[in-house]
């Protein structure tokens, strides 16, 4: 199987690219991304002499680069993981993440379309659904009610995964996780800036009361259901990933300091995110008993993996954190 992997430099699809070449010895992947700031060539080091293994640097709105990739490539499937996936950033600038998340989307399926590939698989987010109360779950069929530009991007872009097997009969599927945790993340998510800022002695800023829950799963975990639903998963399907595991901000932000044995003075309650979602859970049944899916880690190994990676690895946050990274592979593949 020849796989066109979109956003392979991020942290899900890097994890993915390296769970596929690991279990499928003779499937080749394609890595295509822009290399945006979240994106980082260090995160797929090992593997970049597989020859199983290709990087493309582009940009999923380039129709012509993407069509010429997979007629050369002679892909069977495309996962798209690209996107702007920052929160915080949508609320400050959203216009990037329509262009790449909605319209970025809509170039990947119609090249697929024209192309007739065999599947594509859309990797969207539990934060379509909007927010929840204190009790219930999302499923499959909880209505779209998206709030912030990110989630909002995301939706669109769902939705015109779903016209397009609707309208022009494609074999697609759309996953939707939760929160994920893991090594290589970027350090302005939730879990990842509150280990790196402990063990810098930096602050740690909670959003509002730090009340709010979040359903975390290991990116491992979602690398597996994603190999699932590419080989499993029926036509026009939307498949949850969850592993009930859900956790206040401060339960979180608690945890790392006690783990760290950094000092509590460090965190800090500081202005709400507007919009702030309340609380995400996923309720996970079909692709448990449709797929046969199963998460590995529990959140207490997983936790401990991964604050223990980013103290054995503090090369690849401190480069990514002063920006000598951005750098260096601006002068490699600026001009490529
Ligand atoms: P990330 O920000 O770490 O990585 C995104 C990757 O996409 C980067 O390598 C970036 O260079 C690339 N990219 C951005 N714009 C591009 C463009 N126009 N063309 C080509 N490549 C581009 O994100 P992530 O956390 O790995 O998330 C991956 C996907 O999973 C996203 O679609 C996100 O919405 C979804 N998701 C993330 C989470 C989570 O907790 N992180 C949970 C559920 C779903
Ligand atoms: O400094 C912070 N302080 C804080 O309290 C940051 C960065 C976050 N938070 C809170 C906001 C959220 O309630 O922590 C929670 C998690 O925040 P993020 O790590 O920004 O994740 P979230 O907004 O939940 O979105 C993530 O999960 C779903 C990913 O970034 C998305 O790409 C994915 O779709």
């Amino acid at each position: 199987m020849n796989i066109f992997v979109t956003g392979g430099a991020g942290f899900i699809g890097s994890n993915f690219i390296h769970y596929m070449l690991d279990k499928y010895p003779n499937y080749k992947i394609i890595n295509y991304d822009l290399l945006t700031y979240a994106g980082n060539l260090e995160n797929l080091k090992d593997v970049e002499d597989n020859p199983n293994y290709v990087f493309v640097k582009g940009d999923i709105t380039n129709r012509e680069l993407i069509d010429h990739i997979v007629k050369t490539h002679n892909i069977d499937v495309i996962v798209n993981f690209a996107a702007e996936s920052h929160v915080d950033r949508s609320i400050t600038q959203p216009d990037v993440f329509v262009k790449t998340n909605v319209l970025g989307t809509q170039v990947l399926l119609d090249v697929a379309k024209e192309n007739k590939i065999e599947k594509f698989v859309q990797i969207s987010t539990d934060e379509v659904y909007g927010t929840l109360g204190e009790t219930g779950y999302f499923t499959e069929e909880t209505p779209l009610a998206s709030n912030s530009p990110y989630s909002s991007s995301k939706a669109g872009a769902d939705l015109l995964v779903r016209a397009y097997h609707e309208t022009y009969g494609m074999n697609v599927n759309i996953t939707r996780c939760s929160n994920n945790y893991g090594p290589y993340q970027f350090p302005e998510k939730l879990i990842p800036l509150m280990v790196t800022n402990a063990m810098e002695g930096k602050e740690l800023p909670i959003y509002g009361d730090g009340k709010n829950v979040r359903d975390w799963l290991h990116v491992k975990d979602h690398s597996s259901a994603v190999d699932l639903v590419i080989h499993k998963g029926k036509p026009g399907e939307v498949y949850n990933i969850g592993g009930h595991n859900e956790r206040t901000n401060n339960e979180i932000v608690h945890l790392i300091v006690e783990k760290l044995g950094a000092p509590k003075s460090l965190i800090k309650y500081v202005e709400d995110r507007l919009g702030h979602d309340r609380r995400y859970a996923i309720d996970p049944t079909k692709i448990m008993t449709e797929l046969g899916w199963k998460p590995e880690y529990t959140f207490d190994t997983g936790i401990e993996e991964t604050i223990q990676w980013y103290i054995q690895n503090q090369d690849w946050w401190k480069n990514i954190k002063n920006g000598s990274y951005i750098e260096y592979y601006e002068k490699l593949y600026g001009d490529k």
